[in-house]
């Protein structure tokens, strides 16, 4: 997990990273690779190793991330790093702490933006789309046989705001089923409207499938509570973005509450929508884009400089 981030790091930096935490930061070799030489976006492109640091390969933003590696010339010699969602927050959280320039695929919702000071790149050539909305897919056939899961699936539909207050519970080490029922708890009318005009069932079961992502994490634990609270017997699996898709257009789970549109996941929902049911929106005002911290002086994926 902290592999690319030390690789990218390097020894030197390790160490006076060692040396700070320990009070004693004299001006060794590598103290001075903090992002206080500011403004030249030459140095920072140059120390973040012409490297973005993306998350789970399957993901849209990182296939968007590597579209932009091909279509801005300035990014001539630049990698998308793949890892995890986790691996990323550690290594975002780690550059912050050493004021280390980092660029890494981000998304709205996400918690790190009630904890860190961070801003988008601009994109002027719009690689990464414009306003996302996060909808729900269930598999044909699950109103017929399900129709109490179907309509809660159908009905459910929050905010932004909400589904970060569950996001920011389990960064803080809430776990993800107590910050979901924490939630509800709080937030009664609108689980109702949820469930409005749905009966309890007994024991009938219900899969979900997501992706380790922290907005995915919250939405789907979510849903998997209200229905526990309606009788189901809940499943929840994580999987990759592809597999995710396919087990809902085959019909293997009942469906999922995760699917980024129209950019994001606009390949996979074109490669499935014949074999699925697309219920909607259950937030709207999602966003993907390259995300840096704010004392980091560029503005746009313009600014970054091509690898020599
Ligand atoms: N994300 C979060 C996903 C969708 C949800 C932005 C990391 C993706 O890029 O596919």
């Amino acid at each position: 997990m902290f592999k690319l981030d030390w690789k990218r790091l390097g020894m030197a930096a390790g160490l006076s990273l060692t040396l700070v935490a320990a009070g004693c930061g004299s001006s060794d070799e590598g103290s001075e690779s903090s992002g206080s030489e500011g403004g030249d976006s030459t140095s920072y492109s140059e120390e973040m190793n012409y490297e973005i640091t993306g998350i789970e390969a399957g993901a849209g933003v990182v296939k968007a991330a590597q579209t932009a590696t091909e279509e801005y010339e300035n990014l001539a010699g630049w990698e998308v790093a793949t890892s995890s969602s986790g691996a990323m927050a550690t290594a975002l959280g780690e550059a912050i702490e050493n004021e280390e320039p980092i660029v890494v695929t981000g998304w709205t919702p996400h918690w790190k933006f009630a904890k860190y000071d961070l801003k988008y790149l601009e994109d002027p050539k719009e690689v990464f789309g414009g306003e996302e909305q996060i909808k729900t897919m269930v598999r044909k056939g699950l109103k017929g046989d399900k129709p109490n899961a179907y309509k809660v699936l159908d009905q459910f539909n929050w905010t932004a705001k909400d589904m970060e207050t569950v996001m920011l519970d389990i960064n803080k080490g809430t776990s993800e089923q107590e910050a979901a029922q924490k939630w509800i708890e709080n937030n009664q009318d609108k689980v109702d409207e949820w469930t409005k005009g749905t009966e309890k069932v007994d024991g009938t079961e219900v899969e979900l499938v997501y992706v380790n992502w922290d907005s995915e994490i919250a939405s789907t634990n979510v849903v998997a509570e209200v229905l526990k609270q309606q009788g189901f017997e809940v499943t929840i699996t994580p999987l990759d973005n592809g597999p995710m898709w396919e087990a809902v257009a085959e019909g293997e789970v009942a469906g999922m509450v995760a699917a980024w549109l129209p950019g994001t996941h606009g390949d996979l929902y074109k490669q499935h929508k014949d074999n699925l049911e697309d219920l909607g929106a259950n937030l709207e005002g999602a966003k993907i884009g390259l995300v840096v911290p704010k004392y980091m002086d560029v503005e746009s994926i313009e600014d970054l400089k091509p690898a020599e």
